[in-house]
């Protein structure tokens, strides 16, 4: 089980060659980087997930029940914007891919490391003015910020608005960063055709976030203007136009969800070939499929808007595009599968978060292809029907692959093994935790109740019940991880440099790697993840 378990590890590494305070606030190393991030965005989803816990205790009675109606629009707001701009935009490509992508590719760092550091001090600015806009009076208007209301709402808006735009110059950068990397530092061997597939990942994440970024960050700033000055872009009791906003929005905003899944897939990839001792079936494939779903995702925002009185064509346009997306998203399924497919499959746990995972993008894609038909949006739209699609596939799918991420690379960052047991009693417990709670919101949907409603009839109160009672699970699931982690990091075992034994290029450093990531050259002489090349152990 243990191929490595003999190789020599680095005495010196990343983290101990210095343990100043300063020796971490001032780093260039992305490594160091890539764990202050990862501590960053857990706090946010930390902060979400007591946001959502406060709207699911309202929920279990029809009325009133711990919180006022005011109070409610405010948890809900505060809770999307935690989770989307504060924990799952960054999540994956600023803690795991910062860590991985220099080393899969044989470099030291990234290509612009003091502005990968910047890019860590503007995301502490952004959420700073996030929390600070949260603690003055919060905001009311829902994470999309929807015009006329988020012009005129008497709530704190604007430092919100700014700070989420702050936050997007870090992950312009970190974007800008990732693609220069992949072009200059790749070392010799490192073919284009040898890119880990997270890597292409991260590269067609990085091109949405520096094309599409921008358009976000101009439609919150002449938010921020409108409200300020009263110029009357958005509102039409000014003489602007209040679906100009959605446009803007969405154009970012959808591809945004690419900027979530994408290298999240790429997390899948390489776990599926570690736990199946196989490469990858269909390589071209799925790095094809991935700049698909980016280039598509860029024409598709406009489901967002059937009942917002765009043409009927225009929706039936959005309508075919989107599933498009569900097309490429099929291959990569069809692959993943084909690779476990006659594999050698060892079930460890990240293995079972991409059991997961799989299932749960499934269900996510195809209600999602739901959606996508006009007709039935037009009676799906604002319900809850929405909110448990949307979970499907952000928490659902992308935190799968980000739990999955922790677990696999855990060895990696941090050199110690963390409790077998526990950690598949957590698992379990948040995959059926997780479809105890938004299944039912399906069927709420479906029956008509609204989403961002702080009461409902009487007769939808067992399902909201079993959608809190498995939040309860949820959070008792992540309880119990952020217990095991943690006691890990003190009485784990040491782990091996490869304790898994896998072929992810990545490995070839030590678990956890020498300050410059390797002591020696790394060689890259076979394809990644292939295991009919038997290897001797090393780690650099
Ligand atoms: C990574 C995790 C999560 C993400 C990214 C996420 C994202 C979101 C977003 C974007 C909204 C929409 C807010 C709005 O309509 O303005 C939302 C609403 C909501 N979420 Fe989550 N969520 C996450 C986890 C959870 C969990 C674990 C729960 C349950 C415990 C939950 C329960 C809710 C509820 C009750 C609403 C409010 C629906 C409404 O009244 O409009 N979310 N979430
Ligand atoms: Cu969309």
């Amino acid at each position: 089980m243990n191929p490595s378990a003999g190789s020599s590890q680095p005495d010196i590494t990343y983290l101990n060659h210095e343990t100043t305070v300063s020796s971490w606030l001032l780093t260039r190393d992305h490594k160091r980087i890539g764990v202050m991030f990862l501590v960053l965005v857990i706090l946010a989803l930390l902060l979400g997930g007591v946001f959502a816990m406060v709207l699911r205790i309202e929920l279990l009675t029809p009325g009133p029940t711990i919180i006022s109606a005011m109070t409610y629009n405010r948890m809900f707001t505060l809770h999307g914007v935690t989770m989307v701009w504060l924990f799952m935009i960054p999540a994956i490509p600023s803690a795991f891919g910062n860590f991985v992508l220099p080393i899969m590719l044989g470099a030291k760092d990234v290509a612009f490391p003091r502005l990968n550091l910047a890019s860590v001090y503007i995301y502490v600015a952004g959420a700073g003015l996030t929390l600070f806009g949260m603690l003055w009076s919060g905001a009311d208007t829902g994470w999309t910020f929807y015009t006329p209301y988020s012009t005129t709402s008497p709530t704190a808006v604007a430092p919100i608005l700014l700070g989420v735009f702050v936050i997007g110059f870090s992950t312009i950068i970190t974007g800008l960063n990732f693609i220069t990397t992949v072009h200059t530092l790749r070392a010799p061997g490192m073919h284009w055709s040898r890119i880990p597939l997270f890597v292409w990942a991260l590269y067609g994440t990085s091109i949405i976030q520096v094309v599409a970024t921008p358009v976000l960050g101009m439609v919150l700033l002449l938010v921020c203007f409108e409200r300020v000055f009263g110029v009357g872009l958005f509102d039409p009791a000014r003489g602007g136009d209040p679906v100009l906003f959605q446009h803007m929005f969405w154009f970012y905003s959808h591809p945004a969800v690419y900027i979530m899944v994408l290298p999240a897939m790429g997390v899948i990839t390489e776990v599926v070939c570690a736990f199946s001792r196989k490469n990858i079936f269909g390589y071209k494939m799925i790095a094809a499929s991935t700049f698909g779903i980016a280039f598509v995702g860029f024409f598709s925002w406009g489901h967002h808007m059937f009942v917002s009185g765009q043409s009927t064509f225009g929706s039936g346009v959005f309508g075919v595009l989107s599933m498009l997306v569900a097309i490429f998203t099929a291959i990569k399924i069809f692959n993943w599968v084909a690779t476990m497919y006659g594999g050698s499959i060892d079930l460890k746990v990240p293995l079972l978060y991409v059991l997961g995972f799989i299932f749960l993008l499934m269900f996510g894609g195809m209600t999602g292809v739901a959606v996508a038909t006009t007709s039935l949006d037009v009676h799906w739209h604002d319900t809850y029907f929405i909110v448990a699609h949307f979970h499907y596939i952000m928490v659902g799918a992308v935190l799968m692959a980000f739990l999955a991420a922790l677990h696999y690379w855990w060895p990696k960052m941090f050199g110690r093994v963390y409790p077998e047991r526990w950690s598949f009693l957590a698992a379990s417990t948040i995959i059926f935790g997780f479809i105890v709670t938004f299944l039912p919101q399906f069927l709420l949907g479906n029956l008509g109740m609204p989403r961002r409603y702080y009461q409902y009839p009487a007769e939808l109160q067992w399902l909201n019940v079993l959608s809190t009672a498995g939040a309860s699970l949820l959070a008792f699931g992540f309880s119990l991880i952020a217990v095991y982690l943690l006691w890990s990091l003190r009485y784990g075992e040491a782990s091996a440099a490869n304790p898994w034994g896998s072929k992810g290029y990545e490995w070839h450093s030590g678990s956890p790697p020498a300050p410059h990531n390797f002591t020696e050259a790394p060689r890259f002489e076979r394809e990644v993840h292939d295991y009919t090349v038997p290897e001797a152990p090393r780690a650099y």
